[in-house]
């Protein structure tokens, strides 16, 4: 075999190692492709499901109706299971700052609130001036499914950004969903006889009752359901009783 003969073989040799080498390069980037999409994919997912998983237990986020669902779960006898109140209480806390990044995420509640909320009112873009964000408005808080490349834990998914409506809109489910969390939260904390609504359970109570139940003009009770005192329902003369035993045992 001529020299030149073996010089072509050994090009040609080493071309096909290059381009088998380029080959598996390519197949190795394309596995490699495939797997980022799958782990991709599987991180999205269990974002996901920890999202999901996340509203039911520990704490509910506001961004849907969830709240209102869990808020509306009573046994047979009319009475809210502990874990349903515990779950309303823990939803609460979390939207009112008891969260991973202490921050209340109803607008101009306490320092460290929501500042600025994605709106086509309110927003920076609607050129205020100056700039104001509403007290009172509820914002979706931190969004793990579609904030992640905000942070790699859950609950710190957020940022105060008027320009970030995954995290700082203001919907009208939000907000409704707010409304019927705190109304329950605030019946819980009804005080029982404390007809007036004035926070104590007095004997001022005990006449307002009494005028009420005399229908005498003008007599009306506040919060009707703390008259309620022995619980059938309704309120009443038996209730006026509850009362009054009840303030004489208190010394008042
Ligand atoms: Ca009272
Ligand atoms: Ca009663």
């Amino acid at each position: 075999m001529s020299d030149e003969r073996k010089l072509l073989i050994i090009l040609v040799l080493l071309l096909a190692a290059v381009v088998i080498a380029w080959l598996v390069s390519l197949m190795k980037r394309a596995k490699e492709h495939r797997e980022q999409v799958r782990q991709e994919q599987a991180r999205r997912d269990t974002a996901k499901r920890r999202y999901v998983s996340g509203k039911l237990k520990d704490y509910v986020l506001e961004r849907d109706d969830a709240t209102c669902q869990i808020c509306s779960m009573v046994t047979d006898d009319g009475t809210i299971p502990a874990e349903v109140r515990a779950s309303m209480q823990s939803a609460f806390n979390y939207i009112l700052g008891v969260n991973p990044v202490s921050y209340c995420y109803v607008s101009g509640e306490g320092e460290n609130s929501v500042r600025q909320i994605y709106s086509g009112i309110y927003t920076t873009r609607a050129k205020l001036d100056p700039y104001r964000c509403p007290d009172g408005y509820v914002t979706e808080g931190a969004n793990s499914n579609n904030a992640r490349d905000l942070s790699k834990f859950d609950g710190k998914c957020y940022i105060d950004s008027d320009g970030e409506y995954t995290t700082n809109e203001n919907t009208i489910y939000g907000n409704s969903s707010m409304i019927f969390l705190t109304a329950t939260m605030i019946s819980w904390l009804r005080t029982e006889g404390d007809v007036n609504a004035d926070g104590v359970c007095d004997v001022l109570d005990a006449v307002t009752l009494q005028k009420w139940l005399l229908a005498i003009p003008g007599a009306k009770l506040t919060d009707v359901r703390a008259a309620d005192l022995n619980q059938d329902g309704s309120a009443d003369v038996f209730d006026l009783g509850v009362l009054k035993k009840k303030l004489a045992e208190a010394g008042r």
